[in-house]
Parts: C-alpha cells; sequence; structure tokens
C-alpha cells in the first residue's frame, strides 16, 4: 500500500470564495462559513460537493495574506495560518493563541483509499463528543470507529454502534475548538489511544478530508455553530414528551387498549403507546394483521378517546412476495439497492427474504413517504424507524450492494438518516399541518432535523444505565437534543430496584420511554409491587409537572441547538472535576436542574456540585458549589439540585398533555446571589403555526439586589393555555419588593404574599 503525505504547495489561487492550493498529491479547498467555522476539503479528485449533514453554503468573502513560506486567513474570530512547505494548516484565535494543528510532521496523508489527518496532541488536551459511543466523558486515551451496526447484546465498551457523529470537541490550555469530519465512509478517531502522546488522529476508509473547524470560545457556543450549520430540530410535538410506553410487543389491540386503560385506572399519566414488530401481517412494512389488529382505526379511536397516542414500528426490509404492494411497486420502480450487475440484493429479517429501498434516491423517499397514508390514515402520528443500519440477519451486508452511485461503504453511515428524512417529509405532508413524531435507530450528523433517537438495544444492568446517561449527554453535544434509552433495559430483566431508579433517571431523559425485549417480564409501572409502583406513579407525575420547562428547553434547542441534557462540560468546561469518571455522568437537564445518575444498589452517593450554589430539590437544602457533597439516595428520591438563582415553570399534575389542568402555570424561583433570566414558550404543541408568529414567549427575570420579579410583555399571537401564573418562591428570607408585569404595570409585592408548603406564593392573574 503506497503511503503519500500531503507535500509542498505547488500553487496558491483564489476563485471566488474559496481558496485553492494545490501539492503534487491533491488539491486543498479552504472556505470561510462564519466568524467562526472555517472549511478545508483535501482532496485528489473533489467531486461533486455534496452532504447529507451541511445545510450552510460558505460565506461570500475569504480574506487572506500571503508570504512566500505561509498564508494566513483570517476572519474577526480566527487565523488559520496554511503553511506551504509542506502543506500544513494550523487555527489560532484572533490573538494568536493556538486552538489545534496538524501534526508537522505527517499532516494529511493516504494510505491507499484511506484518508487519515494527524494532529498534534496537547498534554493537557480533552476530547467530548462523536455522540453514542461507549466509554468516558472525556475520551482523551481512547478510539473509536463509525460504522452503523445493529448492535444488539452491545455492552459498555462496544464500539461500533448504531450511529456517526463524526464531530469532536477539543478542549486544552483553557481553550476550546470543534471539528467536523464530514465523511460517510467507515472513519476512526483517535484521541491518543496510542502510547504515542504526539497525536490524535481521525480519517475514512475513502473520500475526502473534508473538515469544518469551529473555533469559538465556549462549547455552547459550539455547539450552537455546529447546529446552525448542520440543522436544529423543530418544535415536537407535545405529546411526545409524555411518558411513552412500549415493548416488544404487545400482541394484540385488545392488550394495547388494555394497558392504555390501565394507566388511566391507576392514573398513571401517559401519553404514548407503541406498537413493535407484531402489529403487521407477517412483518411486511405498511401492513396490519388481520387477526390480531383487525381494526385499527377503531383501536386508535379507542386509544384517543383515552388521551393515548399510537406510534408504530417500521422496518426497511420490503418482504419478496408478488402481490405485495410495496414489493410489486419497488420491483417495477427499480427502487431497491442492487448488486453492480443490476440483480437485487436480497437479505433476510423478520419479514424473510426481503430487498431495501434505495433511500438516497429522491423518488424512492417519496414513494416511501407516501405509503405511510396506511399508518396515518387509521390515526397514527408517531413512527418509529429500527434496523436501518441497515440490518439484515448475518454478520453484514456485501459490500458491493449499490445505492445509485454509490457501494455501501460510501454511504451506509447515511442510510439510516435517508430512512429518518423519507419517514419525516412523508408525515409531514400527509400529516399536513400537524406534527409527526419520528424515532430513528441509525442515524448522521444532521438527523435533528428529522427524528428523534434511541440508543438501541440496551441491557438491564446498573452500568448500562449510566451509560445511557453519557451517551444521551454526548449525543447533546452532537446536535441531538430529542433522544432517549430504554428504560429498564431493553435485554434482561431489570430487579425492582432498578426499574424504579432507572424510571426516576428516565424523567430527566429528553425522550421518557420505556420499552423492553421480547421474552422479558412485563415491565408496566404497575408490574412491580404497590409501592414501587406509588413510586414510579411519582416519579412519572414529576415529568408532568415539569413539562412547561421542559417544553420551553426544547424551544432552546430549537432556536440554538442548546441539548436538554447537557453534560456539565458544557458550562463548566474548565472545571477539572467534572471530566472525573466518579462525576462524569451527572447532567443539567435544561438550565438548572442538575441530576446525579445513581446505581439502583446505592443509597448514598457522592455528588459533585460545581460552581454556584445549590438547592436539593427535595428537601430545600441549599449547599455551596465547588464541593464533592454525600447526597442521601433512597429509591424514592434521586439526588437531583437546583441551581441558585433558577426560574422553572411547572404546572399541576394532568393525566396527559391533551389535559388542560388547573390553569395555573406555576413559576418556581430559587434564591441567588446573581441575577437569572428564563424564556418561556409555549404554542399550540401540535401544528406549525409557531413558525408563523403563533406562539407565547416572556422572559422572566428575577433580580436578587432590586428584589424584584419581571415578567416581561408576551411575544407572539398564542394564547396561553394558563389563565394564572403563581409564584412560588424558595429560599428566600425575605420578601420580594417590586413585581413587574409587561413592562409597565409594578406593582408592590408585600400585600400579595401568602404562605403555601412553607414556599411564599404570589398569585397574579393576568
Ligand atoms: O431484531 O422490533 O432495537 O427496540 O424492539 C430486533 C423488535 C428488532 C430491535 C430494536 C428494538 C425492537 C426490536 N428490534
Amino acid at each position: 500500500m503506497q503511503l503519500e503525505i500531503l507535500g509542498n504547495t505547488e500553487s496558491v489561487s483564489k476563485k471566488g470564495n474559496v481558496l485553492i492550493l494545490k501539492t503534487k498529491e491533491a488539491e486543498a479547498r479552504v472556505w470561510v462559513y462564519s466568524q467562526t467555522i472555517i472549511r478545508i476539503s483535501i482532496s485528489k479528485e473533489h467531486g461533486a460537493d455534496t452532504s447529507f449533514a451541511v445545510i450552510q453554503k460558505p460565506s461570500k468573502k475569504l480574506d487572506y495574506t500571503e508570504s512566500a513560506e505561509e498564508i494566513v486567513v483570517t476572519t474577526s474570530a480566527l487565523k488559520l495560518k496554511i503553511t506551504k512547505s509542506p502543506l500544513r494548516f494550523g487555527f489560532y484565535t484572533s490573538d494568536g493563541k493556538i486552538l489545534s494543528e496538524d501534526d508537522a510532521r505527517f499532516g494529511v496523508n493516504w494510505q491507499g483509499a484511506r484518508v487519515i489527518n494527524y494532529r498534534k496532541l496537547y498534554p493537557d488536551e480533552k476530547f467530548i463528543g462523536l455522540g453514542e459511543k461507549t466509554g468516558n466523558l472525556n475520551r482523551r486515551g481512547s478510539s473509536y470507529v463509525n460504522w452503523n451496526t445493529d448492535a444488539a447484546l452491545h455492552d459498555v465498551n462496544t464500539d461500533p454502534l448504531y450511529k456517526t457523529f463524526p464531530f469532536f470537541i477539543g478542549l486544552h490550555s483553557g481553550l476550546t475548538y470543534g471539528l467536523f469530519f464530514d465523511n460517510t465512509h467507515k472513519s476512526y478517531f483517535d484521541f491518543g489511544a496510542t502510547t504515542d502522546d504526539t497525536m490524535s488522529w481521525f480519517g475514512a476508509d475513502g473520500g475526502d478530508m473534508n473538515y469544518y473547524f469551529f473555533g469559538a470560545q465556549s462549547v455552547a457556543q459550539i455547539i450552537e455553530d455546529y447546529t446552525w450549520l448542520t440543522g436544529r430540530m423543530e418544535m415536537p410535538p407535545l405529546w411526545s414528551l409524555g411518558y411513552q410506553q412500549c415493548r416488544w410487543s404487545y400482541a394484540s389491540a385488545a392488550e394495547v387498549l388494555d394497558i392504555a386503560e390501565n394507566f388511566r385506572k391507576d392514573k398513571i399519566p401517559a401519553d404514548v403507546i407503541y406498537c413493535d414488530i407484531d402489529y403487521m401481517d407477517g412483518y411486511k412494512i405498511f401492513t396490519w394483521n388481520k387477526e390480531t389488529f383487525p381494526d385499527p382505526k377503531g383501536m386508535i379511536d379507542k386509544l384517543k378517546a383515552m388521551n393515548f397516542h399510537l406510534v408504530t414500528i417500521v422496518d426497511p426490509g420490503i418482504k419478496i412476495e408478488p402481490g405485495y404492494k410495496q414489493y410489486d411497486e419497488g420491483v417495477a420502480n427499480n427502487y431497491f439497492a442492487t448488486y453492480p450487475n443490476g440483480e437485487k440484493f436480497t437479505g433476510s429479517v423478520w419479514p424473510g427474504r426481503c430487498h431495501f429501498p434505495d433511500f438516497f434516491d429522491d423518488d424512492v423517499r417519496k414513494w416511501w413517504g407516501a405509503a405511510f397514508t396506511a399508518l396515518t390514515e387509521p390515526g397514527v402520528e408517531g413512527f418509529w424507524n429500527d434496523m436501518n443500519e441497515p440490518a439484515a440477519w448475518g454478520q453484514d451486508i456485501p459490500w458491493l450492494v449499490t445505492f445509485g452511485d454509490h457501494y455501501m461503504p460510501e454511504i451506509r453511515n447515511a442510510y439510516g438518516m435517508q430512512m429518518a428524512r423519507a419517514t419525516y417529509e412523508g408525515a409531514r405532508k400527509i400529516l399536513g399541518n400537524k406534527r409527526p413524531f419520528v424515532l430513528t435507530r441509525a442515524a448522521y450528523a444532521g438527523t435533528q432535523r428529522y427524528s428523534s433517537v434511541w440508543t438501541g438495544d440496551n441491557s438491564a444492568y446498573d452500568a448500562h444505565m449510566l451509560l445511557g446517561q453519557r451517551m444521551v449527554n454526548s449525543l447533546g453535544i452532537t446536535g441531538m437534543s430529542f433522544t432517549g434509552v430504554d428504560i429498564g433495559g431493553f435485554t434482561g430483566d431489570p430487579t425492582p430496584e432498578l426499574m424504579v431508579r432507572w424510571n426516576s433517571l428516565g424523567l430527566y431523559t429528553p425522550m421518557f420511554r420505556n420499552h423492553a425485549m421480547l421474552g422479558t417480564k412485563m415491565r408496566e409501572p404497575w408490574c412491580w409491587g404497590k409501592e414501587n409502583e406509588a413510586i414510579i406513579k411519582k416519579d412519572i407525575e414529576q415529568r408532568y409537572r415539569l413539562l412547561p420547562y421542559i417544553y420551553s428547553s426544547y424551544y432552546q434547542s430549537h432556536q440554538t441547538g442548546m441539548p436538554l441534557s447537557r453534560t456539565l462540560a458544557i458550562n463548566y468546561t474548565q472545571d477539572e472535576r467534572v471530566f472525573d469518571v466518579k462525576y462524569q455522568n451527572q447532567f443539567l437537564f435544561g438550565d438548572a436542574i442538575l441530576v446525579a445518575p445513581v446505581e439502583s444498589t446505592r443509597f448514598t452517593e457522592d455528588v459533585y456540585l460545581p460552581h454556584g450554589e445549590w438547592y436539593r430539590l427535595s428537601t430545600g437544602e441549599k449547599f455551596e458549589g465547588v464541593k464533592v457533597i454525600t447526597a442521601d439516595a433512597p429509591l424514592t428520591d434521586l439526588p437531583v439540585f437546583i441551581k441558585a438563582g433558577a426560574i422553572i415553570p411547572m404546572q399541576n399534575v394532568i393525566q396527559s398533555t391533551n389535559e388542560k389542568g388547573d390553569g395555573i402555570l406555576e413559576i418556581n424561583v430559587w434564591y441567588g446571589r446573581e441575577a437569572n433570566r428564563f424564556v418561556y414558550y409555549e404554542d399550540d404543541g401540535s401544528s406549525y403555526d409557531y413558525q408563523k408568529g403563533v406562539y407565547y414567549k416572556r422572559e422572566i427575570s428575577f433580580y436578587p439586589v432590586k428584589r424584584q420579579i419581571e415578567l416581561s410583555m408576551v411575544e407572539g399571537s398564542f394564547t396561553s393555555k394558563y389563565d394564572r401564573i403563581k409564584l412560588v418562591l424558595h429560599g428566600f428570607r425575605a420578601a420580594i419588593k417590586r413585581l413587574k408585569v409587561n413592562g409597565k404595570t409594578s406593582i408592590s409585592a408585600h400585600n400579595a404574599l401568602t404562605f403555601a408548603n412553607g414556599n411564599r406564593v404570589i398569585i397574579v392573574t393576568f
């Protein structure tokens, strides 16, 4: 195999907004995307410039200076120093601090078709990111492969898994940078995993050395930039944020209805129930089993009457069976993946021998999307995409399989994303102004535009619960905010303690779904004895209490890409202790709720509270930050802390998001020394009218020195579903002095104070 290292620059030119540098081996192109984002693409043979992930175009401007030795590309925030001989790239802050640079010796090189970038590794450098990966929060010392895989039975070290997010953030010398390697081939990341401590590297089996460098000086800003580049999620349907109950499988309509009824009978809030593969006729996609689900519409109507939404699974494999609509149409139109000789590729999955739609093709996506009427007509609004790595029985799919012009190895990692896209676009069209819920197992960078994700087949043991939380936190770094794990663990049977504990953590997961594998014990909240059911119920109720806060936090994801579940590395980047393996699973849920996951066998836990002051949610006890505390952690009370100054809107317990509740929006404020604000957001929770200004948004601010709370004017034309606001003040030693509503009205708050549950309460009617 030939090794070629990028050599000396032979020519430099600028064509419009792209700077072009040629060496004997290849051509490097440089674009500025924003003041903090620069793209470099190095290729021996630049082809069409396409991306599944990126939705932005480069800026029209590129400023650079050139000397005999180097070229410097400058933005207001960054300097890219390009050394000409040999051609090497180094990124600096505008004031000249080095962020990241090529290894001077090896830089970019090729080993055959494989393209690699060796980069200098700094002694204190840490790495976070790559989305759904096993291992520690700090990925220093680890290496990973991206090759979307049906990783059934994966353990806490398995790699690769289902998804590909070739984006990481590097941290060193008090600085931050990000790097997105936009390449769908099998790819590799090595964060200093070898004993050579001088280099980190990444590369791919083929394609171009095509990456985006992010130079913003905070993790939050880098996430904002990355999601500007690759897109952000739309507002999710509110019902999908409620409790979701799933199982492989509820075997009949009667069982589905029975489960739903049980939630209502036991007054356990829930919004969603799922049909896994057994609802279909012989696992044929877009069909219903006539015996077990004879009247889907009748069933769904009954579910709707109980305020339940139904989500159904779809797999990519289309059964080979003449007479089956999807098969006939797929064959007639050549919609399936083939071998190079045009023969259709056949693989076996649940339905038996199958062909696989080429989701990379526009027509195929349209055809697939339109087929969802079989599900939407009876009333399904949620679509669960499984097996889309793609998976078939056996270890692998022949690498000869072609999708259009591409062999599978070139684009396998984007197949699941394109299936989710087809599903989303189809459902979007059919449902008109209604928001679909899409959930996918396989994904590539940018999938947040189409779908939520879950972490696949986890297992019912503690280490997997903790791993799942790290994965959710890590997915958040890579633009995926709407994420979840199978609560309880897919494989195996959790102990009652694990089930209760996992559920108490699950309520603080962006997607709150209980799911279990075929053959495991039943998992629903009432399967664990009366006492445990009561705890589970209370925790699910807490989820519903928090929905106004959760929904507002999703608005942040929609606006800025900031995820719901935030590793502490986002806000406390320079604090070494948040990377300590002991505390690495802790996270902020939204702006202000710190959650410390605890194994089900431990009833006290060391918790690291970062900078600031913190209140234990359950007791009101206050703690100084930058300290480790030992927290009680009985199964009834997961250690959850509220940041001083926090503003958290809540509502009363409702049984589903369809219920109006008591009409009171409860704004909870925890006293803190620093001023704080929270953007409260609400809309109809189900349509796209919010994109036309039909929303309700106001800023809630707390000023400790003035002892003032302010509710700003409302922005948007939506009428809030709450007709009263109640302020609940926690940890205030003295009353607030002033309450300012809508900018103008300023009233003295003293007289309005009453006491309830030890907290001072003001009721404001507007
Ligand atoms: O071969 O549809 O990860 O959530 O329950 C297994 C059955 C196929 C794998 C998914 C899991 C789902 C299961 N599926």
